[in-house]
C-alpha cells in the first residue's frame, strides 16, 4: 500500500479485506463479504510504502475469487483523492496438509 500524498498519515486507519459480492468494484457494507481486517498505527509517511497483512476467514464464492483491500474503509483520513483506496488480487487456496489437521 502506497501514500501518494504530499502528507504523511499518522492518524491510525483500518483496511478491510472483503469479497465483492455483488460485482461492483467497490465497497458495500452489509452486501460484501468482509473477510477480515487490520489497523495500522504506524505512521506512513508522503509516497511511502508499508505492507499490511491480516488474518482472514470465512468462506468466498469459489477458489481463487478476487479478494479486495479497501484502505481506511473506517473513513478517518481526509484525501485528495478519496477514490484510490480499493486494491485487488486473486485469493489463493492452500489445502491443508493431513499432518497439519489437529482434532
Ligand atoms: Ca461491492
Ligand atoms: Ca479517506
Amino acid at each position: 500500500m502506497a501514500n501518494l500524498g504530499a502528507g504523511d498519515v499518522r492518524q491510525p486507519f483500518r483496511v478491510t479485506f472483503f469479497e465483492d459480492r455483488n460485482g461492483n468494484n467497490t465497497f458495500d457494507a452489509g452486501t460484501d463479504n468482509v473477510l477480515g481486517s487490520a489497523m495500522v498505527t504506524d505512521p506512513v509517511v508522503a509516497e511511502g510504502r508499508i505492507t499490511v497483512s491480516a488474518n482472514l476467514s470465512g468462506y468466498v464464492l469459489f477458489t481463487n475469487n478476487r479478494i479486495w483491500a479497501y484502505a481506511d474503509s473506517g473513513q478517518v483520513i481526509d484525501e485528495a483523492d478519496e477514490t484510490n483506496n480499493l486494491g485487488v488480487r486473486l485469493s489463493e487456496f492452500i489445502p491443508l496438509r493431513a499432518s497439519s489437521i489437529r482434532s
